[in-house]
């Protein structure tokens, strides 16, 4: 990627907000409400804050045409769009067509660049990135950020959290130019990096936790088992309750190498075993057993923050609020207890799936938040039952009940490679259906009235069978 053309970009983007920061404008913040989109957010607004600006913030789950509409009304003078934006740039234009408005965002554009004066696209995919692998949300606010002032290169770690929210390193190793920011944080000594055991848990589970909920991958006979961890455990000399962080160095080495071999021989596809040992990112800016200190534990509470709409405590955490950590951590807990239903829901009830030739479609109902169904598709990926190559696509009844459903499609980098994209297909469905979707070539969302799910079915695998046969975009 041309990443020189990119940061002119960015310097730009710096330049317009520095402006308006100087005429005394409110800088107005949207941003997703993921981890990417929150750690971006914080981002901004830190590097607003310390160019003495205001700044107004907002966590949204989505953008669209009513959310651009009432943002409109508040006529401020300029808009920052962070982690979204990039798949509504016409809908920008005609809406906030007074306005100066930044897009600092990763996903693929609906246009190169923006037509209207004033009106900017930061984003490093039309400048030749991978906009799953080598720069997130947050990361694009991090090079704004860095812009305006090289004092911003403190949020290198939470842009870095960011990253790993959208699993950027999915392979096990970051890319493009998520390595800048890495060796920036590192220069400050507020990034460290090392090869370790990649599951999730590392500062706050019990060792028979952090592989007995293994899920990516999953660790053959372990996963789903705790007594079987427990006993694994046990007989290769290690306390199935002591933490990952607590262990010594050699005795990592050894965990890793037992768990390797065990994958081995149970015949564990070796993408799997790749991606057990790999980039870990800490933060010596917090303690051992602090979850702030891993960034996949740090970006699991920023997303449960988010999924529970307090992505603005998100934010605060991001930006060193420890009332906002404690209350996150009473959330979070919350949060783990409806995915472990959400888990045994899929896995009693996963007969009722229909299997396409392209997908797996299966509707939830009520049964699981209209919050989870990605992380249900997930699941329903890593505990082997769905095939590894085809899309998962998970449905619930919208909270808002407003007889609507919403669903998440998952799939694999295998399955991308064999041709499908999951966010055009999920776009298109929902343009024929009367709802809205889209997302990323591996995951993607869409809502439609409840009433269109047979038609979905139906349609989407011709979408899919298109796709694979290469006759559309
Ligand atoms: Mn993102």
């Amino acid at each position: 990627m041309d990443e020189g053309a990119f940061l002119e970009r960015a310097e730009e983007a710096a330049e317009l907000i520095a402006m308006h920061v100087e005429l005394g404008h409110v800088i107005r913040i949207i941003s997703h409400r993921d981890a990417d989109g929150i750690t971006a957010g914080a981002i901004l607004a830190g590097a607003v804050a310390r160019r003495g600006g205001k700044f107004q913030l907002s966590i949204v789950k989505q953008l669209n045409d009513d959310v651009i509409k009432e943002l409109a009304e508040e006529r401020k003078k300029i808009y920052v769009f962070s982690d979204l934006g990039s798949g509504s740039m016409k809908a920008i234009e005609s809406h906030l067509s007074d306005a100066t408005v930044v897009v600092v965002d990763h996903h693929p554009p609906e246009m190169e660049r923006f037509s209207r004066e004033g009106h900017l696209l930061v984003n490093p995919v039309p400048f030749g990135a991978n906009s799953v692998r080598d720069l997130s949300g947050s990361g694009v606010a991090y090079f704004v950020a860095t812009s305006l002032d090289r004092k911003n290169m403190e949020f290198a770690y939470v842009a870095l959290v960011g990253a790993v929210g959208d699993m950027q390193e999915i392979d096990g190793q970051f890319h493009g130019m998520n390595v800048r920011i890495i060796e920036e944080g590192k220069k400050l000594g507020i990034v460290e990096v090392r090869k370790e055991l990649r599951l999730f848990g590392r500062e706050s589970r019990p060792l028979r936790q952090m592989l007995a909920y293994a899920t990516n991958p999953e660790i053959p006979g372990i996963t789903g088992d705790e007594r079987s961890a427990i006993e694994w455990l046990r007989s290769r000399g290690f306390d199935p309750d002591s933490r990952y962080w607590q262990l010594r160095e050699e005795e990592k080495r050894k965990l890793h190498d037992h768990l390797i071999l065990h994958m081995i021989k149970n015949r564990a596809p070796k993408e799997a075993i790749d991606r057990l040992i790999g980039d870990v990112i800490l933060s010596p800016m917090y303690p051992e057993g602090d979850v702030r200190h891993e960034a996949r534990e740090f970006a699991t509470l920023l997303n449960a923050t988010g999924r529970l709409n307090e992505g603005t405590t998100g934010v605060a955490i991001c930006l060193g609020d420890e009332g906002a950590y404690r209350k996150a951590l009473r959330m979070l807990d919350d949060y783990k207890k409806e995915q472990i239903e959400a888990r045994r829901f899929i896995t009693q009830n996963w007969g009722t799936a229909e299997e396409l030739r392209h997908a797996y479609v299966f509707y939830a109902g009520g049964n699981i938040r209209d919050t989870l169904t990605g992380i249900a598709a997930n699941m329903a990926i890593n505990s082997g039952l769905a095939r590894r190559d085809k899309p998962v696509i998970v449905f619930a009844d919208s909270s808002e009940g407003d007889g609507t459903i919403k669903g998440s499609a998952r799939t694999t980098e295998r399955a991308v490679e064999k041709g499908y994209h999951l966010g055009k297909a999920l776009k298109k469905a929902a343009e024929m259906l009367g709802g809205e979707g889209g997302g990323h070539a591996i995951a993607a969302g869409i809502r439609i009235p409840r009433g269109k799910m047979q038609e979905f079915t139906r349609i989407i695998d011709e979408i899919l069978d298109e796709q694979l046969r290469g006759g559309e975009e």
